[in-house]
C-alpha cells in the first residue's frame, strides 16, 4: 500500500479539486441501478442501460482496478445567478460557466501523470472520468465518504452541499480508503443526513421522484431541457416555468448548502454574461449568433433547435404578452418542426390566438405532425 496517499491528496488538491476521497473498488456498491432502468426511469437515455454492466463493475472498464479516486469540483458561488428579473430565464448553475467536462480534463491528464511519477503506474494502470465514463459516480463518491445520497438523489456533501461536479479516477494503484460520512452508519442509506427533512421532494415543480433518492428522469426538467432532443411532454411544460436549461430546484432547497462556501474554482471559467441573456435575445438567436454566444459552454450540445424549443417554453411560461412579436416568426415559418410546435404552444398560453390564425402552419397541421414522425 503507497504510503504517501496523503501526499497525493495534497498534490490534487493544489490541481484545483476540492474533495478528494478513495474508495476500495471492493466489494463494489450496490445501486439500485438495474431496478431504476427496469422502471424506465432512465427516459430514453438508452446509453444508460447499454453500460449497466460496466457501471456495476468497474473490472470491467479497467481489469485489475483496485480502487477508485473520488474527485470533487464546487461550483458554488454567490454571485453567479440567473432569472432574477421577469424576462429573464433560469439556467442551471454550472450551465453558467464553460462545459466542466473540458475545463476538469486537462486536470484529470495531469492527475494521472502524478499517478506515475508519484506511485509508478503506468497509462494502462487507470483511467479518468468526468460524467460522461460507464461508472457510478454517485455511489463511488458516497463509498469514498465524499457525501451521502440526499432524498434529492444528490451527492450532498458536509462541506459543499449540492455543488459538487464530481470525476473518478479507476486505477490498479491500492489506496487506503477513506471511511464513510458518518461511521458505523451504512453508508448507502438514502437520507442519511437528511432527518426528517423533505423540502427538495416537495419543492420539484414536476413531481418527479416517485420515491426518496429515486428520480424518474422522464418527469425531470433537466432531463426534458438537456436531454430530451424531441417534444416535451404537454403536461410537463408549466412546470418548467423560466428554467431554460438544467433544474437545480431540488438542490437550492437544500439545508446542507448553508456550509458551502464560494469554491476555489480553478477548474471552472465563469460565463457572468449568459446570466444576463433576455428571452427576447435567445428567441432572436440565428445558428451564427447561437454558435458564438455559447461556444465553449455545455449549451452548445442542445444546438439552437433545441434552446429555441426551451425558450419557447419558458416564454409560454412567463406570462410577457410582449414576447408576442418575438414568437410569432418563429411559429409561422421556422424551419423546424419542433421549433414550431413549441413556439405554437407559447403563444397560445399568452393568448395571441388571433395573431397565430395569420401564422403560415401551426401544430395541428398534418404536415408538422408527419414532420414529427419522420424524426
Ligand atoms: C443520467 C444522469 C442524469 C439524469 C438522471 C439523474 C439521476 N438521478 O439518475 C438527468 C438528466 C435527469 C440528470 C440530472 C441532473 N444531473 Co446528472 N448525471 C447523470 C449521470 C450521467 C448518471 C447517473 C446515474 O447513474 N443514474 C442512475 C441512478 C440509479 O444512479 P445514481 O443517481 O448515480 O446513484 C444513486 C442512487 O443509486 C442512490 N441509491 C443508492 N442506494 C439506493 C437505495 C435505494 C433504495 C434508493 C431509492 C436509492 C439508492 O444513491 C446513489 C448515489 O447517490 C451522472 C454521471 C455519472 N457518470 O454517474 C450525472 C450526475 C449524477 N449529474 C449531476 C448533476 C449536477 C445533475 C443536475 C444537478 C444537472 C442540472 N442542474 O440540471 C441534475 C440533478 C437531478 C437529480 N436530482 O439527480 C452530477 C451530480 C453531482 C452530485 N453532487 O450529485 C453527476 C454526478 C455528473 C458529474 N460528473 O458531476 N442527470
Ligand atoms: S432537477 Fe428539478 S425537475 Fe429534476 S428532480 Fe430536481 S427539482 Fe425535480
Ligand atoms: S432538501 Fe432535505 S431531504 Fe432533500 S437532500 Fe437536502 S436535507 Fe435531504
Amino acid at each position: 500500500m503507497p504510503a504517501d496517499r496523503e501526499e497525493f491528496r495534497r498534490r490534487l488538491g493544489e490541481i484545483g479539486f476540492d474533495a478528494v476521497r478513495f474508495a476500495a473498488v471492493e466489494p463494489p456498491p450496490a445501486p439500485p441501478l438495474r431496478a431504476w432502468l427496469d422502471a424506465g426511469h432512465h427516459a430514453d437515455m438508452a446509453w444508460m442501460a447499454r453500460t449497466a454492466d460496466k457501471r456495476l463493475d468497474p473490472q470491467q472498464v479497467l481489469p485489475g482496478a483496485s480502487s477508485v479516486v473520488m474527485l470533487g469540483v464546487s461550483y458554488w458561488s454567490e454571485n453567479l445567478r440567473s432569472g432574477a428579473k421577469v424576462g429573464r430565464p433560469v439556467w442551471a448553475r454550472y450551465a453558467l460557466h464553460e462545459d466542466y467536462h473540458d475545463t476538469i480534463r486537462p486536470a484529470l491528464e495531469e492527475s494521472g501523470k502524478l499517478l506515475e511519477t508519484m506511485f509508478g503506474a503506468v497509462p494502462e494502470d487507470y483511467r479518468w472520468y468526468v460524467d460522461t465514463g460507464p461508472v457510478l459516480e454517485r455511489s463511488w463518491a458516497v463509498r469514498a465518504g465524499l457525501g451521502f445520497t440526499g432524498k434529492n438523489a444528490m451527492l450532498v456533501s458536509r462541506r459543499h452541499g449540492n455543488w459538487l461536479l464530481l470525476s473518478a479516477i479507476l486505477t490498479r494503484v491500492a489506496f487506503e480508503p477513506d471511511p464513510p460520512v458518518v461511521e458505523g452508519r451504512p453508508a448507502d442509506k438514502v437520507g442519511l443526513l437528511c432527518g426528517k427533512c423533505t423540502r427538495c421532494l416537495d419543492a420539484c415543480p414536476t413531481d418527479a421522484f416517485p420515491a426518496p433518492g429515486t428520480l424518474d428522469a422522464r418527469r425531470c426538467v433537466s432531463y426534458q431541457t438537456i436531454e430530451n432532443k424531441g417534444v416535451i411532454p404537454r403536461d410537463l411544460r408549466p412546470g418548467i416555468g423560466a428554467r431554460i436549461f438544467g433544474c437545480d430546484v431540488c438542490l437550492e432547497v437544500c439545508p446542507w448548502n448553508r456550509f458551502a462556501q464560494d469554491g476555489r474554482r480553478m477548474l471552472l471559467s465563469a460565463r457572468h454574461d449568459l446570466a444576463g441573456l433576455t428571452l427576447p435575445e435567445i428567441l432572436r438567436l440565428t445558428p451564427e449568433t447561437f454558435a458564438a454566444t455559447f461556444r465553449r459552454t455545455p449549451v452548445k450540445r442542445l444546438k439552437l433547435g433545441g434552446l429555441l424549443r426551451n425558450a419557447c417554453v419558458a416564454a409560454g411560461n412567463c406570462g410577457e404578452r410582449s414576447l408576442l412579436p418575438d414568437l410569432l416568426p418563429l411559429a409561422a415559418s421556422h424551419p423546424l418542426p419542433l421549433v414550431r410546435a413549441h413556439a405554437v404552444w407559447a403563444v397560445r398560453r399568452l393568448g395571441g390566438e388571433a395573431a397565430l390564425a395569420e401564422a403560415r402552419r401551426d401544430e395541428t397541421d398534418p404536415q408538422v405532425l408527419a414532420e414529427y414522425e419522420a424524426e
